[in-house]
């Protein structure tokens, strides 16, 4: 057998093998979710017809042609009973794209379909596009919303990072076939992280939006935001609140932004966040939850405090080492909630767990009470409640 297909042969093997891998739910959690042994997705799981050119006259060595460096940060939809990922892949050349991967039972055999999402453009071409929150409206679309990025017009002779997030929109009815709307409009010079709220809120389209002063610093910005809009079809958001504030001394110093799109429970709208702090090592990206009301799901009325998700073992090394970041969960009619998560700007993962389950967290996880005294009398209260409860048996 030649080099080449010698080459293809075990590489077409080991993809297959990968694909097939039998996810396991690590034992013994902490109660609030199960983590699994296995990535769902990873850039080894980028389909080799993306990568290496097939044809031995013109890629006599199977070489790779166009490699993928990560799959990371999806959106996250279930549709007709199957598991669907938006995933965010991001080719060596430092460019992301999206891509459907789907699954039958949300914890392994996610597989690519044969090709990435083609996302039209607008009259002002992204540059970068990523981190999609997938959203089924209550108008009946589903809605993607992504991070639009461009390099700042504005930006002095010489500097080649500064850049402009804003917020894409997009939609669809099947994941292949996507209508690109205008860009959301607000008066934040940075927008990043913003979700549509899946139903009207007053006969508007609500978004939470995270209006910030620079591309990675919050400055006077920063905060999970809320606004609403006439239209989707051209968004403005005229008026912004600040809705779960950053905090000195928490997880979310730095800055915060919403997950994926709320979940509807009878007991309010349940959130998954973002929170990041500065450490000596850079910054230390968390998942956080809150809850908020039913019908006003901008006021806040639970916030557990401290991390549900920070970054364990190999989750912490990657890219971008030491960040847990999700825009994508999937909530079924039976109550079981999968929450995708991505470790350090790399690779995909998946926590389970049920609306029980994370309401029972919400709502009785005591807040942050911001000191370390208030700290040890939060704890001494427990150890006393469990001291005279251990001594009644
Ligand atoms: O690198 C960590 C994350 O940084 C950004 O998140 P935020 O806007 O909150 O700082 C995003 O670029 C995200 O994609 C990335 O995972």
């Amino acid at each position: 057998m030649n080099l080449f297909e010698e080459r293809k042969q075990h590489l077409m093997e080991r993809y297959e093998q990968l694909i097939s891998r039998r996810n396991e739910r690590l034992p013994y959690g902490n109660g609030i979710y199960d983590r699994y042994r296995y990535p769902v997705l990873t850039a080894e799981h980028a389909p080799l017809i993306w990568k290496y050119d097939f044809n031995p006259e013109t890629n006599p060595y199977f070489m790779e042609r166009l490699g993928v460096n990560g799959v990371f940060n999806p959106g996250a939809i279930e549709l007709n009973g199957k598991f669907y990922l938006v995933a965010r892949v991001e080719g060596v050349d430092r460019k992301s794209f999206f891509a459907v991967a789907e699954s039958d039972n949300g914890v392994d055999g996610f597989r690519f379909w044969d090709r990435p999402i083609v996302m039209p453009e607008t009259e002002d071409p992204d540059v970068n596009v990523y981190d999609m929150r997938l959203v089924r409206h209550e108008d009946g679309w589903i809605y993607g919303l992504f991070c639009t990025e461009r390099k700042d017009p504005d930006a002095p002779r010489g500097d080649l990072s500064s850049a402009v997030a804003q917020c894409g929109i997009a939609r669809t009815k099947d994941l292949v076939a996507w209508e690109r709307l205008a860009d959301l409009k607000t008066k934040s010079p940075q927008q990043r992280n913003v979700v549509l709220h899946p139903e009207f809120v007053n006969g508007k389209y609500a978004f939470y939006t995270r209006p910030q002063d620079g591309f990675i610093d919050a400055g006077s910005g920063g905060g999970i935001g809320w606004g609403l809009s006439d239209s989707i079809e051209n968004a403005v958001i005229e008026e912004e609140i600040i809705v779960d504030d950053r905090k000195y001394h928490t997880i979310k110093e730095v800055k915060n932004g919403q997950g994926p799109a709320p979940i509807k429970t009878d007991k309010g709208w349940l959130h998954i966040a973002h929170g990041v702090r500065g450490t000596a090592a850079g910054l230390r990206y968390v998942l956080y939850a809150f809850l908020s009301d039913l019908k006003e799901p901008q006021r806040v009325t639970h916030r557990p405090g401290g991390h549900l998700i920070a970054p364990e073992g190999e989750e912490r090394v990657g890219d971008v080492s030491n960040v847990v970041f999700c825009n994508g969960v999937i909530a079924r009619d039976n109550g079981d909630v999968f929450i995708y998560y991505a470790s350090s700007d790399t690779r995909i993962h998946v926590a389970t767990s049920t609306v029980d389950r994370l309401l029972d967290y919400a709502i009785n996880t005591p807040e942050d009470p911001l000191r370390s005294y208030a700290c040890v009398q939060q704890r001494l209260s427990l150890v006393e409640r469990n001291e005279r409860f251990l001594a009644g048996q």
